[in-house]
């Protein structure tokens, strides 16, 4: 009986041990988009982290200004960041009703990656504000969007933090006239200050966005909003993936209750902070 034991034991060491990481694994993680500056739009994206170290993008949304381009990013930074979407209340400093995209930055972090339909997707505005390269929404403002971005496309600390990122995409017709104009809300300072001139403030303006949750980010996000908005403690994945091992081993090891309800708990608790 107690060789049996020690089997066991050291099965289930052996398995830790063997567990894959955030690094060597598929990793999952979803956001529910939620609309920005009145847009009306909603979707979800899923983004997966695949283990040859490229990332899958899979977005869908709906309510967006029909037949447009819609640019669209990952925002956040290699250091962890905040984790709310902006809001009208909390974020238009300059108090005119409408945010922009360089108000909305303070909560979802500066572009990141863009997410373009083909090509390059530098964090530069050759890319992440180039309006052949990004979605266009269809004549019912639906945007299907699929890309997998090959490894060495994908940014030095984009999957290491992928459960602090936001989700966005941009482009509103504030003037309801069914286009992006500059009569709407001028030009676009955010564009300009990057080098692109002339570009309406619509494009830019984000429409929507979402918090990912997912692969721990549950558990990151509340202590991001508790401490308002502090870096994100660097605990996520390897957290859920040593939660879904005391799960499984939980059988074999009689492991206290108490600890197998943590784990389920960071699993499962998964709202989305507003
Ligand atoms: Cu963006």
């Amino acid at each position: 009986m107690i060789k049996l034991r020690k089997a066991l034991i050291l099965t289930a060491a052996s398995a830790l041990m063997c567990l894959p990481t955030s690094a060597s694994a598929d990793t999952t993680v979803k956001a529910k988009l939620v609309e920005v500056n009145g847009s009306g739009a909603s979707g979800t994206a899923t983004l997966t982290a695949l283990d040859d170290g490229s990332l899958k993008v899979v977005i869908h949304s709906e309510g967006h200004v029909p037949g447009v381009f819609h640019p669209q990013h990952i925002h956040g930074s290699a250091h962890g960041g905040h984790f709310a979407c902006p809001t009208l209340d909390k974020n238009d400093t300059d108090g005119d009703g409408v945010l922009q995209n360089e108000e909305a930055t303070g909560e979802y972090g500066t572009i990141f990656f863009p997410l373009t339909t083909r090509g390059g997707a530098t964090a530069t505005p050759k890319d992440a504000l180039d309006a052949t390269r990004m979605p266009v929404a269809d004549a019912k403002g639906t945007i299907d969007y699929e890309r997998t971005f090959p490894a060495d496309m994908v940014p030095d600390g984009l999957i290491d933090h992928l459960s602090t990122m936001h989700v966005v995409q941009h482009g509103i017709d504030a003037n309801d006239n069914g286009k992006y104009d500059l009569d709407a809300l001028g030009e676009s300072e955010f564009a300009k200050n990057l080098g692109k001139a002339g570009v309406p403030e619509e494009v830019t303006n984000p429409a929507i966005c979402g918090v990912v949750q997912g692969a721990g980010a549950a558990d990151a996000a509340k202590g991001g909003v508790d401490t308002g908005g502090a870096p994100a403690p660097d605990l996520t994945a390897p957290l859920a993936a040593t939660g879904a091992a005391m799960l499984l081993l939980s059988g074999a090891l009689l492991i206290p209750r108490r600890r197998v309800r943590r784990a389920t708990t960071v699993a499962d608790d998964g709202e989305t902070p507003s």
